[in-house]
């Protein structure tokens, strides 16, 4: 199973310290932009979630780089997380409480075109059936049994429900710990505030690496992705953000991409990915953008923002990239013609 931390620092070495830290004061008011990435229409760039975003940015870029289309550079990117092993994106997750894994998936394109799938069991690339919504459905997101179905007519293959064997084993483990009918709220941050030590939670029930990608085409044209199996051992039916457009991914090519990570319930009731986008409207950089709507969540939640992660990350339509979280840890994969890099983002708490 995926270690984050232990990639990150491996990473960084073997990127020749690409690893660029932006840590901030507590709570950090700083102004300042992060270190945009200007890039013009012509020069392609992608970026995408957590340090998983490094191998599929690799993907993505291979599209880019022969002047593909930003919308297939996001679909081939993210299938690379959903064929890997990954606590948090594709078959191989941790399951629901229930022990089942339950997929969420979408893609925008550069002409507000959007597909999504969510509570999707038993597919491997949920971001291509969100992909075939878009193209060939007059809808924009199909759930559950209706996906399923949807999917295994368009020739996607009804994969085994057995879980991988690091989920087995993580969820044997929370079954032992748990009250199995009782919600946990906020358990992505246990590792740091509650009861629950990493090393008592192997496969990361807090974990959330769900990957969110954005490109720049050259054409100067922009798409998104996001997928994820969604919070560790939720509850049966649970959905979060990532799958729904406007709150986990936003596209509008006339302005800038966003897309979202972390407790999806919190993104939701912000908006999320559209307001970033909307304030990028404004005329507020990418990264401000993030800080704007992180800074509101903080507000809406009070005391226990202490408790939740939420990072947005976005591109203008120049491509100029920036981020913001909650809380450090967030680190962003950015891939363009010069730079290969994995990016730690500002955040609201040192
Ligand atoms: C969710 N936002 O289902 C997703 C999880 C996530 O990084 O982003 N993890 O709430």
């Amino acid at each position: 199973m995926y270690n984050r931390r232990k990639f990150i620092r491996t990473t960084s070495l073997g990127l020749g310290a690409t690893l660029a830290t932006a840590a901030s004061a507590k709570p950090n008011t700083s102004t300042n932009d992060s270190p945009g990435l200007a890039s013009t229409a012509t020069s392609p760039i992608v970026i995408s979630t957590w340090d998983a975003g490094l191998e599929a940015n690799k993907e993505a870029w291979k599209v880019l780089a022969s002047k593909g289309r930003a919308l297939d550079a996001v679909e081939q990117g993210v299938r690379v997380t959903e064929n890997s092993l990954n606590c948090c994106v594709g078959l191989g997750a941790n399951p629901d409480r229930d022990g089942f894994v339950t997929l969420d998936a979408c893609i925008m394109d550069e002409q507000y075109n959007c597909g999504a799938v969510a509570f999707l069991e038993r597919i491997k690339h949920p971001v291509s059936v969100a992909r075939r919504v878009m193209e060939k459905t007059p809808h924009v997101m199909l759930v559950g049994e209706g996906a399923q179905q949807f999917a295994v007519a368009e020739g996607f293959t009804l994969e085994s429900p057995a879980l991988s064997e690091s989920a087995q084993s993580a969820y044997a483990e929370w079954l032992k710990r748990s009250n199995y009918r009782a919600p946990r709220i906020n358990i992505e941050n246990q590792q740091q505030h509650g009861p629950f030590a990493p090393a008592k939670l192997p496969n990361g029930e807090w974990n959330h690496d769900t990957i969110g990608m954005l490109a720049l085409d050259a054409s100067g044209n922009l798409s998104g992705s996001c997928t994820t199996s969604g919070a560790g051992f939720k509850m049966r039916g649970r959905v979060g953000d990532s799958p729904i457009i406007g709150a986990g991914l936003y596209v509008d090519n006339e302005v800038g991409a966003c897309v979202a990570t972390g407790q999806g319930e919190d993104v939701i009731r912000v908006a999320g990915a559209s307001a970033v986008v909307e304030a990028m409207r404004s005329g507020q950089s990418p990264m401000q953008a993030c800080r704007l709507l992180i800074e509101r969540i903080v507000r809406i939640k009070k005391a226990a923002a202490k408790d939740i992660q939420v990072a947005f990350l976005a591109i203008d339509k120049k491509g100029n990239v920036g981020a913001f979280a909650i809380h450090p840890g967030f680190s962003y994969a950015l891939r363009s013609a010069n730079q290969e890099q994995l990016i730690a983002a500002k955040s609201f708490f040192a």
